[in-house]
């Protein structure tokens, strides 16, 4: 009996979890240098951002993971706030001025 109530809890609370949890994982590419500061840099830049729970980005293979609220945050939101900030994205690029204003070991090969 107690297992049946316990077993009933957690289908409950898997539920409501469910239903709650607007939760979206998107993986995409960001520009940036081969040091830890890039790292920080744009990991706090995407996790500044409304909506976005967690961000990790890879210093080797520069894909930047991120997990947000897709009812508060949006994809290209992201994107845009990224590119904001300097770091180029594959649907915005930085501004010069944002570029600029990276640390030197941040700086990486733009395209034209
Ligand atoms: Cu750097």
């Amino acid at each position: 009996m107690k297992t049946k109530v316990l077993s009933l809890f957690v289908l409950f609370m898997l539920g409501v979890f469910t239903i709650f949890a607007e939760e979206t994982t998107e993986t995409f590419e960001v520009k940036g240098g081969d040091c830890e500061e890039c790292k920080t840099h744009i990991e706090s830049t995407a996790t500044a951002i409304e909506g976005v729970a967690a961000a990790e980005w890879n210093v080797e293979t520069k894909q930047l993971t991120v997990v947000f609220d897709n009812e508060v945050a949006t994809l290209d939101g992201i994107e845009m706030g990224i590119a904001q900030a300097g770091n180029d994205t594959p649907n915005y690029k930085a501004s010069e001025e944002a570029y600029n204003a990276l640390p030197e070991c941040c700086k990486y090969e733009r395209e034209e």
